[in-house]
C-alpha cells in the first residue's frame, strides 16, 4: 500500500483528482486505480485523474487524464483550468512568486495548451485550433476530407442532424429545440458508441437560445453525464457558427454553469470559465502503479 496526495478541483461542476506527478515521467496511478479512485460511493468521486508531469519539450509541465472508465482522452478543457490553479499551488507552496495574470504552457495529447490565471480568478485557455476534416475527428460520416456539417446520424431509430469538430478530442453536436427534453441517459451511449466513431465521441445537445448564449447538454466519452465539458462547448461553439446559428464569441450555459467561449479571427478558439479548489488529502492506493 502507498500513500498518494491529491486536491480534488472542480470546474462548473466537472471534477477531477489532481496529483503532482512532476516526480516522474509516468502517472503513478494505473487506469484501474483511476477508476477506483473516481468512484463516487467506493473512491473519492470524479470524472476523471489528472496528472501534472515534468515539462516535453519547451513547454512549462506536461498534461495527462485518464476518465473514469480508465481510458486516456488527449485533452481536458475544465481539467486543463484545474490543472493551471493546482500548478499555482504547488509553486506557492514552494516559495515561488506568483504575478498575475500567467500563462503557463501545457503539453498535452493535443499539442501545447496554454491556460491563464487571471487577476480575477477566472482561467483563460487558448485552446488552439478546432479540427474539422472526418479523418482527423475522426469519422466515418463524411468522404475523409471533407467537414461533417449538418450530416444525419442514425441513433435509436431516428435520424438526427450531426456536425462534428475535435479540440483535440472527439465531439458530435445535435442542435435540437429544447435541451431539457433530451433523453440522455438512453441516446448518450448510443452515440458515444456508435461504429461511425472509432475513437468514441463526446456528444453534445445544444439549444441556441440567442446568436450570443447556447445551452448545452453533455455525455462525455469514457465519463458519461458531466455538469461540464470544456472541450465540447468550444467545439459546439464552432459547429454553431459553422451551421450559422450563432456569434464567433458567446456565452454556453453548461448543466454547472457558464463559459464564455470565443474563435477568433485567428482560428484559435479560447475559453475563459473558474476552477475551484475542493479539498485536499491523501488516499491509500494498492502498490505503486505504472
Ligand atoms: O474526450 C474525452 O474522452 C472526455 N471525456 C475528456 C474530458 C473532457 C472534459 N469534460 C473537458 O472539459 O474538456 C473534461
Amino acid at each position: 500500500m502507498t500513500t498518494l496526495p491529491f486536491s480534488k478541483f472542480h470546474g462548473l461542476g466537472n471534477d477531477f483528482i489532481l496529483v503532482d506527478n512532476r516526480a516522474s515521467e509516468l502517472p503513478v496511478v494505473s487506469p484501474e486505480q483511476a477508476v477506483a479512485l473516481c468512484d463516487r460511493n467506493f473512491g473519492i468521486g470524479g470524472d476523471g485523474v489528472i496528472f501534472v508531469l515534468p515539462a516535453t519539450g519547451d513547454t512549462d509541465y506536461t498534461m495527462r487524464i485518464y476518465n473514469s472508465d480508465g481510458s486516456e482522452p488527449e485533452m481536458c478543457g475544465n481539467g486543463i483550468r484545474c490543472l493551471a490553479k493546482f500548478i499555482a499551488e504547488l509553486e506557492t507552496q514552494e516559495g515561488k512568486a506568483l504575478e498575475l495574470p500567467h500563462t503557463y504552457s501545457i503539453h498535452t495529447l493535443a499539442g501545447t495548451i496554454r491556460p491563464t490565471l487571471q487577476a480575477s480568478g477566472q482561467v483563460t485557455v487558448d485552446m488552439g485550433e478546432p479540427v474539422l476534416l472526418a479523418a482527423d475527428i475522426p469519422t466515418t460520416l463524411a468522404d475523409q476530407g471533407d467537414k461533417v456539417v449538418d450530416k444525419t446520424l442514425q441513433v435509436a431509430g431516428q435520424a438526427w442532424q450531426v456536425t462534428c469538430v475535435s479540440m483535440g478530442n472527439p465531439h458530435c453536436i445535435t442542435f435540437v429545440d429544447d435541451v431539457a427534453s433530451v433523453p440522455l441517459a438512453d441516446i448518450g451511449p448510443l452515440f458515444e458508441n456508435h461504429p461511425a466513431f472509432p475513437a468514441r465521441i463526446n456528444t453534445e445537445f445544444v439549444e441556441v437560445v440567442r446568436p450570443d448564449y447556447l445551452k448545452m447538454k453533455v455525455w462525455e466519452r469514457g465519463a458519461g453525464p458531466t455538469l461540464a465539458c470544456g472541450t465540447g462547448a468550444c467545439a459546439l461553439l464552432v459547429a454553431a457558427v459553422l451551421n450559422g446559428k450563432c456569434d464567433r464569441k458567446a456565452t454556453v450555459a453548461l448543466p454547472g454553469g457558464p463559459l464564455e467561449i470565443e474563435w477568433a479571427q485567428s482560428n484559435r478558439v479560447f475559453m475563459t470559465g473558474p476552477a475551484t479548489l475542493v479539498f485536499s488529502g491523501q488516499v491509500t492506493v494498492e502498490a505503486a502503479g505504472r
